[in-house]
């Protein structure tokens, strides 16, 4: 399934670079900033006919609409463009995120981003980046430690997300912003940054990146919080209960 995965992901990417070379349609879903092109929607159907083909009885989840029933206990949660902001403005803050649960735990995760670095990895097999192993950062200290988290779509999340953000970066070194948790995932995955979190991801953005984690060594905590969205950390175990510790002075509930 993890080669497979990556076949896939990487035929994604190609669509992905495409489109950038030929243009692409755009149109709007949840808000004037919630966009999806045509590219989102051909990548997803490649991923789906892709995986129909060799593992016709699997369920899959992904973000432009694929909702199918399986009859296996494996389900693919792919979002065939994370990142979608950053892709109609060239800017290179996006993947696609392809992850497979095994009776409902994220086990295996394949990301491929805007450079063709890929990142994947196995439950209990390590994560490798770029063809190397992957590991979390070893820093010890948040107040020297820089952090990846996003922004949603509607004002009002991003008026909580700010006064949050407001509270964590006196806290901390400083934070990165890309455009994309699967991205953010894989970078916290390998150490490029020492942490991630975010309030509000969806499932498909989620997966792969939790996989990846996980396989590498770190952890992901997701923490319902009183509005409905899950609050999403991912951290080298070291840096976790400060970190949370942290996300509570600002507000967020975190057990
Ligand atoms: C994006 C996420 C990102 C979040 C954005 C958006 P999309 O997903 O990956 O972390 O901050 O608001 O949800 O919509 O580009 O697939």
């Amino acid at each position: 399934m993890r080669d497979l995965a990556v076949r896939l992901a990487e035929r994604a990417a190609d669509i992905h670079r495409q489109g950038r070379e030929r243009g692409f349609t755009v149109s709007e879903k949840s808000s004037a900033t919630d966009l999806v092109t045509e590219v989102d929607r051909a990548a997803e159907r490649a991923i789906v006919e892709g995986i129909l083909a060799e593992r016709p009885d699997d369920a899959i989840l992904g973000e432009e609409g694929t909702d199918r029933a399986g009859t296996t206990s494996v389900r693919w949660v792919i979002d065939p463009l994370d990142g979608t902001a950053s892709y109609v403005r060239g800017h290179p803050g996006y993947c696609v995120s392809i992850g497979i649960e095994v009776d409902g735990e994220a086990v295996i995760g394949v990301v491929v981003d805007s450079r063709g670095v890929r990142t994947e990895g196995v439950r209990g097999a390590g994560a490798l980046r770029g063809g190397r192993p992957a590991k979390p950062s070893d820093r010890t200290d948040l107040a020297t430690s820089v952090l990846a988290t996003g922004f949603g779509y509607q004002p009002s999340a991003r008026a909580l997300q700010a006064v949050v953000a407001s509270i964590v970066l006196p806290r901390i070194a400083d934070i990165r912003r890309m455009g994309s948790a699967a991205w953010d995932l894989v970078a916290a995955a390998s150490g490029e940054v020492d942490a991630y979190y975010e309030v509000g991801i969806a499932p498909w953005d989620l997966c792969a990146g939790r996989a990846i984690v996980e396989a590498a060594g770190g952890v992901v905590r997701t923490i319902l919080q009183p509005e409905g969205d899950e609050l999403v950390v991912a951290s080298p175990r070291q840096l976790l209960d400060p970190l949370l510790a942290l996300l509570g002075e600002a507000g967020l509930r975190i057990a």
